[in-house]
């Protein structure tokens, strides 16, 4: 074989054939189209339909993605900074298209090139699939975050998994929540670069045997089983800079090691099979947002996901340094709830057990490089993993996790003495009948700082959640509130509200300085911006009514408000107080004398979002929506002052759709129980108003625009835990007691399966979430809202400084103060 020429050589031959990169103009789109069309697709250029011309235009487009993400990385490898990795299990992007096209910049020459082949680049977006791995709030920040990494120029990556199966489908079959599976590479996903090349050995199983290097004794972990990590990456374009970073999933592949046994058994294709069931490992996302206790294939995940992205972290840090005392310099380890924890101890071993670092100069390390984030409120949230599990899965994780304890108690007893109870609350081992292994608490005590995900979160961190720890160690306790990025939320949902925003501010610079919204406060009164404004919501009602009619048959009038609530289904999220009070509403309607109806502001409310497979409640919440529904909807008597609708699959190409074409949306959860919200983020930047409780972030969005510019209601956080006592003395008003007995007599049908959802909030010592309790303060804030919309002049100008007010909701913000809070590090920008 001839030797390969060399780099120098080779440069001399690139740099001939390439006249620089790829040009932008429309022309030079277009022929890249249609190579992708000829080439890549191998369909004709002669023919082609909407979705090969998605294909096509989304090669070409990351084609241009994958020139500034090598940039990026040749640039930032030479700069050497120090880096950040963002280790999440669940990345919720969404669709990929509009967006690197915005963050490119090149959508005017998109639009054009393809309008000439007779392609509108509205209809190709609507082609892709969602990527839907990840379940809610936490999922879709990982997201934001990415958006906001690369915009601002950091050094930073992502790390998640690649599942094959993205968050269930929602399909309604007769009111009820069905689950479809979301395989959503069917098709292709032109966003990935698949990197055969970049593949790691994982392990699992085995024992812990010794072996002596240089007459000192080690632990060795000999696995029993082993499996393939294979990178997927994802470039990420920042908005208005050549930075591109790289989101980094995992599949799992067989390896070569995996299950030899059974091929010497003589049975092939059974072997064959066996060793095909490595890829289960990374095949489904969990759907459940809030529990994963003791299952063995999460745990798999969870360590599969660790395991690979370290050794990775590692490999890059060895590229250019061999003294690991600097890695806390260059690395900064980011861990996105309790999900990545164990890559404390992995990282542990890989220093101890592989890299014969002693055990505090290891753990010193460890404490410099993680820091945790959690985005839980309860206690009883927080993940535990049985130790069983762990020691069987991962046995060498368990020793160590056990020495990290056993030292941190020593410690602890030094300094509360006999302090049992304390210790026992604070031990990383929990005792019990099924001894756990507390993933919050190990994260604590290893990393150097943690937050919470709001002002109001990161308190009840300190004072209840996480108490113990914060007295020992207060400078550790951070708060950082959660924020959604711009880019996607008004540049590409919003094209109308984004132009009208840049005409009154007179520059685009809000898109990367989102301060500058504070800018619109000043014109909040002018009559000729609220038409303007007014017009823009008028169309994307338009386009929200459009495609309700499309999926339900309900036609709803573009006057009524558009009062929405969108998010996953959970008790403590409270739809089923929404529920309650269009029942009231529709109640309220029918009893009225005909004159006094003209006075009724008409509604259309629309509720969506998905239940956790397992969850009987939720799923009995959205069945009363549905025939809740069907009797308002069909009734002659009530014809366009009031309208109810499910929305059914909410993912996040639909809010994309809804929240701009919302006039209010609703944040109702019981006081201390949502630990920040982002979605309430979304539909302020898009102008809407909200309905919300004290509860989250919306405290800090009180704050910014001011209690008159919003509709709050409800007890307060320090109210909540003597209402609950307080509970059975409760006298519930009138109006809610009807409503439920609405429900629970059937008055909608289906009363004796609704039975057990009133309970939930009647029986005995029932109403945990408090519903009854805020029921008149919410009928009151409704009306509230009523009352404002029909004087469109003040809702307007609400609206206005809605938007204005919520610079301070980017994740830019949020990335920033991470940066320098957090991570300690400084951008790195591609020239
Ligand atoms: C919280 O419930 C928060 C997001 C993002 C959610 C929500 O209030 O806005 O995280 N938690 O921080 C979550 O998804 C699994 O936990």
């Amino acid at each position: 074989r001839r030797a390969p020429p060399s780099q120098a050589r080779r440069a001399e031959v690139v740099f001939k054939l390439m006249d620089g990169y790829l040009k932008n103009d429309s022309v030079s789109l277009q022929k890249a189209i249609l190579d992708h069309v000829e080439f890549t697709v191998a369909r004709s250029r002669f023919s082609f339909d909407d979705f090969e011309a998605y294909q096509a235009l989304s090669h070409s487009v990351r084609d241009r993605l994958i020139e500034r993400w090598h940039d990026t990385h040749q640039y930032v490898k030479r700069k050497d900074p120090k880096r950040v990795y963002f280790l999440s299990l669940e990345f919720l992007m969404g669709r990929s298209l509009s967006n690197s096209i915005i963050n490119l910049g090149i959508k005017d020459q998109c639009v054009e090139a393809l309008s000439q082949l007779g392609f509108e680049l509205e209809v190709l977006a609507e082609q892709e699939g969602d990527a839907a791995l990840g379940n809610g709030g936490l999922a879709r920040l990982s997201a934001c975050i990415m958006d906001s990494l690369a915009t601002l120029d950091f050094p930073a990556w992502g790390y998640g998994l690649r599942y094959q199966y993205g968050l269930f489908r929602q399909v309604i079959l007769d009111g009820f929540q069905h689950e479809q599976p979301d395989y959503w590479l069917n098709f292709g996903n032109p966003w990935e670069i698949e990197r055969v090349h970049i593949s790691y050995p994982v392990k699992f199983y085995g024992t812990v045997e010794e072996e002596i290097v240089d007459g000192k004794k080690f632990k060795i972990w000999v696995p029993g089983e082993t499996v393939e990590a294979v990178a997927y990456d994802n470039p990420i374009p920042g908005y208005g800079t050549r930075n591109t970073i790289n989101l980094r999933l995992w599949a799992a592949k067989p390896s070569d090691q995996y299950d030899m046994e059974s091929f010497n058994t003589g049975d092939y294709i059974n072997a064959v099979i066996n060793r095909q069931k490595a890829e289960t490992i990374s095949s489904v996302l969990y759907p459940d947002d809030r529990s994963y206790q003791g299952k063995e294939l999460r745990l798999k995940q969870q360590y599969f996901f660790v395991s690979a992205s370290l050794q990775d972290i590692v490999r890059r840090f060895k590229d250019l340094h061999t003294n690991f005392q600097e890695f806390p310099d260059k690395v900064a380890l980011q861990l996105n709830d309790t999900h990545p924890s164990l890559m404390i101890a992995e990282l542990m071993r890989v220093l101890v057990d592989e890299e014969h670092l002693d055990w505090n100069e290891a753990w010193g390390i460890v404490g410099k490089a993680f820091s945790f984030t959690t985005h839980i409120v309860v206690l009883e949230g927080l993940e535990k993993i049985p130790v069983d599990l762990l020691g069987s899965l991962l046995p060498r994780h368990l020793q160590i996790i056990y020495d990290i304890n056993f030292l941190f108690v020593e410690d602890l007893k030094k300094r509360f003495g006999s302090d049992y109870d304390r210790l026992s609350r604070m031990s990383i081992v929990e005792e019990g009948p099924v001894k756990n292994v507390r993933m919050a608490n190990l994260s604590i005590v290893s990393s150097h700082t943690v937050n919470g995900v709001s002002q109001v979160h990161s308190q009840i961190l300190k004072t209840k959640v996480f108490k113990d720890f914060y007295e020992l160690w207060p400078e550790k306790f951070q708060h950082k509130t959660n924020g959604v990025t711009q880019r996607r939320w008004i540049v590409g949902s919003n094209p109308g509200l984004c132009g009208l925003i840049t005409k009154w501010l007179g520059t685009e610079a809000w898109i990367r300085n989102v301060d500058l919204l504070l800018g619109l406060r000043q014109h909040a009164a002018n009559p000729e911006l609220q038409e303007e404004w007014r017009m823009i919501r008028r169309v994307n009602k338009k386009r929200l009514a459009d495609y309700i009619e499309a999926m339900s048959g309900v036609k709803v009038c573009i006057d009524a408000m558009f009062d929405v609530q969108v998010k996953r289904i959970h008790e403590y999220k409270r739809q089923l107080l929404n529920v309650l009070s269009i029942i009231h509403r529709y109640d309220c309607i029918k009893n009225m004398k005909k004159g006094d109806r003209r006075k009724v502001v008409s509604r259309v409310c629309l509720i969506g979002g998905k239940a956790a497979p397992g969850y009987e409640i939720a799923k009995k919440i959205i069945k009363l929506v549905h025939v809740v529904a069907e009797k308002i909807n069909n009734d002659p008597d009530i014809g366009d002052l009031l309208k109810l609708v499910f929305i059914p699959d909410y993912n996040v190409s639909v809010a994309e759709l809804v929240v701009p074409g919302s006039d209010l949306s609703q944040h109702i959860s019981t006081a201390g129980h949502e630990a920040s919200g982002t979605s309430s983020m979304k539909f302020l930047m898009n102008g809407c108003l909200l309905l919300a409780t004290a509860d989250g972030s919306t405290l800090e969005i009180i704050e910014e625009i001011g209690e008159d510019n919003l509709f709050v209601f409800g007890a307060k956080l320090h109210e909540v835990p003597s209402l609950r006592d307080k509970a059975r003395d409760f006298e519930v008003p009138r109006q809610f007691a009807r409503v439920v007995r609405m429900v629970r007599e059937g008055y909608f049908g289906f009363g004796d399966y609704f039975e057990s959802l009133c309970d939930s909030i009647e029986g005995n010592g029932g109403d945990f979430y408090l519903l009854g309790n805020d029921f008149m303060s919410y009928l009151e804030a409704q009306a509230a809202a009523d009352k404002t919309f029909v004087d469109q002049e003040r809702w307007t100008q609400m609206s206005i400084l809605s938007a204005a007010g919520s610079g301070r909701f980017s994740t830019d913000r949020t990335v920033g103060e991470y940066a320098e809070k957090t991570w300690g590090i400084t951008p790195c920008k591609c020239p």
